[in-house]
């Protein structure tokens, strides 16, 4: 590869940085932002000034609707007001996005809001993404897009939950024009943990696995009460499919102050690295 082809290979990497619902929201109480954490996570991804794409999860604002209306089973005559629960599902999510967009453009960073239930679509359980054209047109006018946890409509007259994760490993499979560097998990914990061999009581965090080794990790159960898109266990099964399309996953604690912005640069951090096998 010549220096220019490096250099053009170089230009069109991106990074897929997804800030969890449960970092950004009070889990505690419904429709409530952590001021703090969005303004810092905000300020650590425009400091980095890489080429991101961003995905947000649906926190407080999205699992307790959704949950109240079962939406992720689908349609279901016997639940009262359904239908409107799933449009309030999607609009709780539509004035979270609008708060973190808010916060970039205050800070003159452009982000273009791309709003998840447009693009997928499902139908008989596949999901399909209507376009990318849009996302890698952002990108090549130096907008970052920014994408939410989402309801999806379902061609057959139905519908469920998209999460970030299922719409990073769809970006994964289909973005065309740039090359994917890394999937950024910012969490509330620095990776995963497993339980200590030697003691039960005990966990431990892990640096580095390769996502084969994935499945036979005993992972510690931290608690999920909230999540209507399955926790750790449903992260892990995508993180294994993203892999596939050999591209290494990091999962980072957002609380910890820099570590957004570090994982960004590539700097050292303690995390988890999840590490393509050959
Ligand atoms: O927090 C879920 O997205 P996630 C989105 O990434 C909704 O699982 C609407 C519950």
């Amino acid at each position: 590869m010549d220096e220019c082809e490096s250099k053009l290979k170089v230009e069109s990497s991106v990074i897929l940085l997804k800030l969890g619902g449960g970092l950004l929201t009070d889990k505690n109480k419904p429709l409530s932002i952590r001021e703090d954490i969005v303004k810092s996570a905000v300020k650590q991804i425009i400091d980095a000034n890489e080429r991101i794409i961003l995905i947000h999860g649906g926190g407080s604002f999205g699992h307790p609707l959704a949950k109240k209306y079962s939406i992720s089973n689908g349609i279901d005559k016997t639940i009262p007001n359904q239908i409107l629960g799933l449009a309030e599902t999607h609009h709780a999510m539509v004035k979270f996005n609008s708060y973190l967009i808010e916060q970039f453009l205050e800070s003159n960073y452009p982000v273009l809001s791309i709003q998840t239930s447009s693009i997928f679509i499902e139908k008989s359980n596949k999901i399909s993404l209507e376009s990318i054209d849009v996302l890698e047109t952002a990108l090549n006018l130096k907008i970052m897009p920014v994408l939410y946890g989402d309801i999806i409509l379902d061609k057959q007259g139905s519908f469920s939950i998209i999460s970030g994760d299922q719409i990073i490993l769809e970006l994964c499979q289909n973005l065309n024009s740039y090359n994917i560097q890394k999937v950024v998990f910012a969490m509330e914990s620095d990776g995963l943990y497993i339980v200590d061999k030697d003691n039960s009581e005990n966990c431990k965090s892990v640096t580095e696995c390769y996502s084969n080794e994935l499945d036979s990790l005993n992972l510690a159960d931290l608690g999920q009460k909230i999540d209507v898109t399955g926790g750790i266990k449903s992260k892990l099964n995508f993180i294994k499919t993203i892999c596939k399309s050999k591209i290494p996953v990091q999962l980072i604690n957002g609380l910890t102050e820099g570590y957004i912005y570090k994982s960004l640069m590539n700097q050292k951090i303690n995390c988890t690295n999840i590490l393509i096998n050959d």
